[in-house]
């Protein structure tokens, strides 16, 4: 019996990859490489620092520790620039829904994120009061695909792994709930999640219940 789900929240819940996008972009710049969106894709679900690892292969730099820590710092900055304008009207479509879906048949709510930036978006978004327990990039050591940040929120909620759905639009994380022992909903197209026990588009004319059907 399925007793709570966990949320990724970029690409699940918001979609904050065309943020990071312009912020990675601009360091790009800076560094006289262009960086495309298709590139960005690397970095969905990717850790901050493995994120600029990434970017700097692509544009074939090497740069020392210290340096590459003040580059990711910088970059947070500009992100944090445009999450802060950020507003309820950006939560993705069916979310609310299903969130609320979820409180009406008793199914506990936690966030699992890579995001060191999560509390500031659930913030921008007015949706903090929906989770019972949020399990972010700073309460985790290991980068999925490892199931730490899954496994710490099914601790915290008090259920097993095998009663608790996973939604996650990247694939490390589909892993990362594979790992855990955890069903795992992808969040976009099946051709890029196809490991997941089920894929949607998103949360429009989705139900919890439809879910639970399918995933049976
Ligand atoms: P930050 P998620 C991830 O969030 C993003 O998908 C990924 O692109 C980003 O690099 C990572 O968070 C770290 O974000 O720089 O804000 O700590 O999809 O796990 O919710
Ligand atoms: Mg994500």
């Amino acid at each position: 019996m399925i007793k709570a789900c966990i949320f990724d929240l970029d690409g699940v819940i918001v979609d904050t990859a065309k943020y990071h996008y312009l912020a990675w972009k601009e360091l790009a710049k800076g560094l006289n490489f262009n960086f495309t969106k298709k590139d960005n894709e690397r970095l969905k679900g990717v850790s901050r620092m493995r994120s600029l690892d990434i970017l700097l292969e692509i544009g074939k730099k090497d740069l020392d520790e210290e340096t590459k820590l003040k580059f990711a710092e910088n970059k947070n900055k500009k992100y944090l620039e445009y999450i802060l304008k950020m507003t309820p009207d950006e939560i993705l479509p069916g979310v609310i829904d299903f969130l609320e879906e979820l409180q009406s048949k008793n199914i506990k709510i936690a966030l699992g994120s890579a995001s060191k930036n999560a509390m500031t978006i659930l913030n921008q978004l007015k949706l903090k009061d929906y989770f019972e327990v949020i399990i972010d990039g700073t309460k985790v050591s290991k980068a999925k695909p490892d199931p730490e940040v899954f496994l710490k929120a099914t601790q915290e909620l008090n259920v097993k792994p095998e009663e608790c759905i996973v939604f996650e639009d990247a694939e490390a994380g589909i892993e990362a709930a594979i790992n855990g022992g955890v069903k795992c909903v992808g969040i976009g197209s099946p051709e890029n999640l196809g490991k997941a026990n089920y894929v949607t588009e998103g949360f429009e004319n989705v139900s919890f219940k439809k879910i639970i059907e399918l995933l049976n």
